[in-house]
């Protein structure tokens, strides 16, 4: 009998059959089933590090780590002490704690827009409950988001451009109503003149705008040079509220966040990811006169049974207290080192590749052209991307399985593990060549 040919993947492959059977799709976030890239998802057994290992014993590093809160890397020693400490004396008691106390001063001295702090379990919560108080503060309804810009999966986030651009938000999944969407205007990123459209035609019915910073969801986007200050510029003209989603460059961009970097207060700022440390934590904040809206210190109602979950916030004061001055120096180092080694294993290849960078985020666009919004991003190539993400991970390197997301460099990353990745990414390259 033809020996079958044993897969790679045959521990993963049987609970992925299983996990479908319950799970919808097999797994408890989209992103994870590996839909865009082919091939059937990873069960991860266990990390530690940079590394990740599936149920079949392979190990990889990883750029996904969790999709970026891991920026001390995998289950630092020190974080798995402070845990294991905390969950003796408890794991949720629902009633304050000093940790959320501690936590929120020290994200308020690194980030000082935010005045007042509210805790959430997720950056979803967080960008829904910003929103609600920025519609409470300013008693209008409309939004302006970014195509391609993401704030969790909230019914009023889940909105495309309606035929025209100025036209009202209309869903992009079934369930969202069309009237929570009709309230979603969207603009282009990095496109001022398309924010001052839909502002005009809208005057006086935006309650604010909603950006991620440095956009990370259609793939790495940063800012072009004054799109943020525009922002800040159109929302104090039209006395709307700026609301920046710092989910993924809160800590990330720098410990004060992408409203550091650029020098632009935002009135309100969303987080997650970084400040729950890999456990569920988001938060919400900004201006003290807004942020005294919510109850029960204002009349605008949010409520969490684990917000402010003490594990969570063991877990997130552990991580914003290791960041310093000389880990993001190593993580811009190390995010330079692999743009430009995937740059050029592309080259090699002559495969076309624009690679955006930021600091620890990077995302290669398998596309000619430089992507500086939504329309370019989605002119990469995506079925090449899933040649080389496969490649990659037949190779011992985990990037994210889609071409429309950042992969995220840590503190655990040595520069060995770059150019491991730089020297998978040269044959993978050649795959995508030869495809
Ligand atoms: P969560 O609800 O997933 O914690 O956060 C939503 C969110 C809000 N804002 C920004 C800028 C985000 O990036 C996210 C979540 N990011 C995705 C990855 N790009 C999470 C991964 C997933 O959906 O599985």
């Amino acid at each position: 009998m033809a020996r079958t040919t044993r897969s790679r993947y045959t521990q993963s492959e049987r609970l992925f059959a299983h996990a479908a059977r319950i799970l919808p799709g097999g797994v408890d976030s989209p992103v994870r089933a590996f839909r865009s890239v082919g091939g059937t998802p990873l069960f991860i057994a266990r990390a530690a590090g940079a590394r990740i290992e599936d149920a079949d014993g392979h190990v990889y590093v990883d750029y996904v780590m969790s999709w970026g809160p891991l920026i001390h890397g995998h289950a630092p020693k020190g974080l798995i002490k402070a845990l294991a400490e905390a969950a003796r004396r408890g794991t949720s008691f629902g009633a304050p704690t000093e940790l959320e106390t501690r936590l929120a001063h020290r994200v308020a001295m690194l980030m000082p827009s935010m005045e007042r702090v509210r805790f959430v379990s997720s950056g979803t919560e967080a960008a829904m409950s910003a929103v609600r108080v920025a519609r409470a503060a300013t008693r209008r309804d409309r939004i302006v988001k970014f195509e391609g810009c993401y704030h969790g999966h909230a019914d009023a986030f889940l909105v495309q451009a309606g035929s025209g651009a100025m036209t009202l938000g209309v869903p992009t999944s079934p369930g969202v109503p069309a009237a929570a969407a009709a309230d979603t205007l969207l603009a282009r990123y990095n496109d001022l003149e398309s924010v001052e459209r839909v502002v005009s035609a809208n005057r006086g019915q935006v309650a604010a705008i909603i950006v991620e910073p440095i956009a990370g969801n259609m793939g790495l986007v940063p800012p072009r040079d004054g799109f943020l200050q525009g922002l800040r510029e159109i929302c104090d003209r039209e006395q709307m509220l700026l609301v920046f989603d710092e989910v993924i460059s809160g800590f990330r961009a720098a410990s004060g966040g992408a409203q550091q970097v650029f020098g632009v207060r935002p009135d309100l700022t969303c987080l997650g990811k970084i400040i729950g440390g890999g456990l569920p934590v988001g938060a919400y904040g900004g201006r003290a006169d807004l942020m005294e809206l919510v109850a029960p210190a204002g009349p605008v109602y949010q409520a969490g049974t684990l917000s402010g979950n003490p594990l969570a916030m063991t877990a997130g004061l552990w991580c914003v207290m290791e960041l310093s001055p000389k880990l993001y120096r190593r993580l811009a180092k190390l995010g330079a080192r692999l743009a430009s080694g995937l740059a050029d294993a592309a080259r090699a290849a002559n495969v076309p590749l624009q690679v955006n960078a930021f600091g620890s985020l990077v995302t290669p666009f398998f596309t000619s052209q430089p992507v500086r919004d939504y329309q370019s991003a989605l002119a990469a190539d995506t079925r090449a991307y899933g040649t080389f993400f496969r490649g990659m991970l037949a190779r011992g390197i985990y990037p994210p399985p889609s071409q429309f997301e950042a992969w995220f460099l840590s503190g655990a990353h040595a520069e060995r593990d770059v150019d491991a990745t730089i020297k998978a990414a040269h044959a993978a390259m050649r795959d995508v060549a030869a495809s």
